[in-house]
């Protein structure tokens, strides 16, 4: 899977070099490019914003400096076809199933405005681009940063971990929280590790009991008391 990321804060995506995103890296999983945005400027001032149009608070990022970035990095693989992605507070939430649906991918060129956005222009031109496979608009929830590059290290990070041979434990993402499959619509109950006891709070004695059934049971009943408490908002608790 190839993911371009550009930005003006390139040394703001370095952490994807790390831990299991850099191991996929390595692995050559995943091909990680990321570019500065003012490389594509042509003024003295690499100039990547202006005032909006119609007035209001805030600058918009000038659509001439995105085109050129993205019709440059397009190039360099003139087989594929790369969908955009977009993240914004005013996109579509970004979820496990939306990580599952792009894992399958092959080209993610990540878009990171800053300001008020991006001129809508860039994402009406390349939605339109037979070249190019979509655009795609994404939050990563009800808050508001102060730029995409965090929710790019998000969604590369839960995109990553479902690439194959990236986990190493191929079970281990099938019952995560939200992972569908096993668990359904519900998070993930308590986890314990040796030692049996630890500040006089004993493991509970199902795990230790080896009854395989008795322990899937369990871990049923509390991820759903843990649904119930934390997220009553996903709904299936029963
Ligand atoms: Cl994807 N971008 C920004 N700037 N803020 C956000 C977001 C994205 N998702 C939630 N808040």
């Amino acid at each position: 899977m190839r993911l371009d990321v550009v930005s003006i804060f390139p040394a703001y995506l370095e952490p994807l070099r790390l831990s299991l995103v850099g191991k996929g890296i390595e692995a050559g999983i995943i091909e990680l490019r990321v570019h500065d945005l003012r490389d594509w400027t042509s003024d003295r001032h690499r100039t990547v914003d202006d005032t909006p149009y119609g007035g209001g608070p805030g600058m918009v990022m000038k659509p001439e400096p995105w085109g050129a970035a993205l019709d440059d990095i397009r190039s360099s693989d003139p087989g594929k076809r790369p969908a955009l992605v977009i993240p914004t507070p005013s996109g579509s939430v970004f979820t496990q199933r939306t990580a599952e649906s792009w894992s399958s991918d092959t080209w993610l060129i990540f878009a990171c405005g800053r300001y008020e956005g991006i001129d809508a222009r860039v994402a009406a031109h390349y939605g339109e681009r037979p070249d190019w496979s979509g655009v795609r608009e994404v939050s990563i929830g009800d808050f508001v940063l102060a730029g995409g590059e965090a929710a790019v290290l998000v969604m590369v990070e839960a995109l990553a971990r479902l690439q194959p041979g990236i986990l190493g434990n191929e079970e281990s993402a099938l019952d995560d929280s939200f992972s569908g499959e096993q668990m359904g619509d519900l998070v993930e109950g308590p986890v314990f590790t040796k030692p049996p006891v630890w500040r006089d709070r004993a493991v509970p004695e199902v795990l230790l009991s080896g009854h395989h059934g008795r322990i899937a049971q369990w871990r049923q009943e509390q991820a759903r008391a843990r649904t119930a408490a934390n997220r009553p908002d996903l709904g299936e608790v029963t």
